[in-house]
């Protein structure tokens, strides 16, 4: 999964192209470089970051939506929380709706549950402006599978069916560096609900500050951090880097397919 960033502070460079085209541009390397999903985000979800508005993010994602689907055969991934964000989308045929608030918010299991799209359920403890002041778990694996549990039986009491579902632990979310390496150490313990497993790591700052490495300099830390999630089974990988991620990931599957 390759990470599309439509986030305003995302596109400086200048006004050499539109951000349109700058989008398409960045999408197309992707495709080259081995993506198979392109997931558009127009919230920032960092740490401390303030709340977008519904204009906003509609006007942010949904040309951008349009004009992947008007110039690609690709499947794609909608970043949001907002009911209304999440319909619009998938009336412009986005192939998975990825929430970090798991379709908590007010309407989002009821505009999933009367479409096909398939569902990234992820785990954030708090929200993004203070989830990282002080995040505590009586046990972290329990605890995430516990939410997972909650949120799948949410799911499915709505009509949404459970072939339909993936889940993702949330790397960063309301995690220290040391619980963010806890769950990268054991997470192949979420494989035994058997949903598909995605896995968010790239250039966050549980690579930064384990290194002490600005967000440019977090490439061989993410790469390292990708293939140690897909060999406990994350299926998708959420990277900026796609053709370098692409070929960590051959070699890991060589090594499978030769043991
Ligand atoms: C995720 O893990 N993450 S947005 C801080 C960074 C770098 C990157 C520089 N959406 C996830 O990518 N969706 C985001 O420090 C996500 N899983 C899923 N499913 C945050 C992000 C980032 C934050």
């Amino acid at each position: 999964m390759g990470i599309l960033n439509v986030t305003p502070d995302s596109f400086s460079d200048g006004g050499k192209y539109n951000q349109l085209d700058q989008a398409l541009i960045q999408v197309e390397r992707m495709i080259a470089d081995g993506v198979k999903i392109i997931d558009i985000g127009g919230e920032s979800t960092r740490p401390g970051a303030k709340d977008v508005s519904l204009t906003d993010e509609l006007e942010r994602v949904i040309p951008v939506l349009k004009a992947i689907k008007q110039h690609f055969d690709i499947f794609v991934s909608i970043d949001t929380s907002k009911a209304a964000v999440m319909a619009q989308a998938i009336e412009y045929g986005a192939d998975i709706i990825n929430d970090v608030r798991a379709l908590q918010e007010p309407d989002c299991l009821a505009v999933v549950a009367q479409s096909n799209v398939e569902v990234c359920l992820m785990h954030m403890q708090g929200q993004p402006r203070t989830m990282q002041t002080n995040p505590q778990y009586d046990d972290l694996i329990a605890d995430i599978t516990s939410f997972f549990i909650e949120r799948i039986e949410s799911c499915q009491n709505h009509g949404i069916d459970k072939n339909r579902i993936i889940l993702d632990p949330g790397f960063g979310f309301g995690k220290t560096l040391e619980q963010n390496y806890q769950l990268l150490a054991k997470f192949s313990q979420f494989q035994s609900l058997s949903f598909p497993l995605l896995a968010g790591i790239s250039r966050k700052s549980m690579i930064g500050n384990l290194l002490n490495r600005d967000v440019d300099q977090r490439l061989a830390g993410s790469l390292s951090a990708a293939i140690i999630a897909a060999q406990q089974g994350a299926k998708i990988i959420r990277v900026h880097d796609v053709k370098e991620t692409v070929d960590a990931l051959n070699v890991l599957q060589a090594v499978n397919l030769a043991s």
